[in-house]
């Protein structure tokens, strides 16, 4: 596959596991592909929760035009957060599921995140009229779900932060104006809330024209970490070219998916402290550049601060699998002075 340009490296201070943490024959139940997933330590465990497109496989969407037939979202519990996962008998939602509200077309790109005694879980909703960002809350047990809150479309990849900022939730989003901005200029945002259903107080973030690398949309990825100099965050970052061809399952897909990092001052995360002006991590190894799905692709859905500084980043790799990186939490914040 000839190489995507401009060349993006990951930065030397990030370490790539070799291996997933997560492919689709480890599933119990039918899978083509699982990616995105977000990661929490709960009750001495780490819980994944991902997300699984099935239906086709590779020969028959090429050959056949055979789409995926649904979306669902599943929970799987390990030790130590590399391997041993043992899942869920059934996923925890299910786009085919007879009983769900008919508007509502999938849930998917869950990021869980524990706020207090919540568990919440961050979705975006494909709905009969739009795309919009969900809030679930979680039961203890991790088994069933409530949707608290619905933004309007069109509007994804919500994440809040781990904690209440000046007495409010907050959430990073990423609306999708289309009308105003001519084509995909998408952005960060920020939004506040009392009690986590009404939401307002919007503020951006970060423009895509801040990004030095990217040229197409931004997004927020996993709940920032707090640090004693703010809240440590990443985010993706789509660069697109018109002439990148075939590069995955499907006819053409023409962008390509980093992510990159910053600093939010720890009282008004609307202001930017720092942001490193390259790629933290890009597409570079043959899983992630030659194979999966839609190749050139990788998604953080979590990040993880360990006792010992190390941060764990889990990310969809190829829209295929799911991978994760690691580094230290020092020499992060020294990418941002
Ligand atoms: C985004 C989302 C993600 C996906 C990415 C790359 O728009 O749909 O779920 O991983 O595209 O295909």
């Amino acid at each position: 596959m000839p190489a995507v340009t401009p060349i993006l490296t990951t930065h030397p201070c990030i370490r790539k596991r070799e291996t997933p943490v997560m492919q689709p024959a480890d599933l119990p139940y039918p899978c083509s592909l699982v990616f995105n997933a977000g990661v929490i330590k709960y009750r001495d465990e780490y819980v994944m929760v991902f997300r699984n497109d099935y239906g086709t496989d590779r020969s028959a969407y090429e050959n056949e035009n055979r789409k995926f037939t649904g979306t669902s979202v599943g929970i799987a519990r390990s030790k130590n957060g590399i391997d041993g996962w043992r899942f869920d008998p059934q996923p925890l939602i299910d786009s085919n599921d007879p009983d769900k509200d008919p508007e509502l077309k999938r849930l998917y790109d869950p990021r869980i995140v524990r706020i207090e005694d919540k568990l919440l879980l961050c979705l975006a909703m494909d709905t009969r009229h739009g795309i919009c960002g969900a809030i679930a809350e979680l039961s203890e047990d991790l088994r069933s779900y409530r949707i608290i809150s619905s933004s309007v479309p069109e509007n994804r990849n919500m994440v809040l932060f781990p904690e209440k900022i000046n007495g409010e939730y907050v959430r990073l989003e990423r609306p999708m104006p289309v009308y105003s901005r001519g084509r995909d200029c998408f952005d960060i945002w920020l939004s506040r809330s009392p009690d986590l259903i009404y939401w307002g107080r919007s503020a951006l973030v970060l423009g895509v024209e801040d990004v030095p690398w990217a040229n197409d949309k931004i997004g927020p990825t996993a709940s920032p970490i707090k640090t004693e100099r703010g809240w440590l965050t990443l985010f993706h970052a789509v660069d697109k070219d018109e002439l990148r061809g075939k590069n995955g399952w499907e006819k053409q897909w023409k962008k390509r998916y980093t992510a990159g990092l910053m600093l939010l001052d720890l009282h008004d995360p609307t202001k930017v402290i720092s942001l490193y002006r390259e790629p933290l991590i890009a597409p570079d190894r043959p899983i992630e550049t030659d194979e999966g799905f839609r190749q050139n692709a990788i998604f953080p859905c979590g990040m993880l601060l360990e006792d010992s500084g190390e941060v764990k980043i889990y990310y969809g790799a190829a829209d295929a699998c799911v991978c994760l990186a690691t580094a230290d939490v020092n020499d992060l914040l020294r990418l941002l002075p």
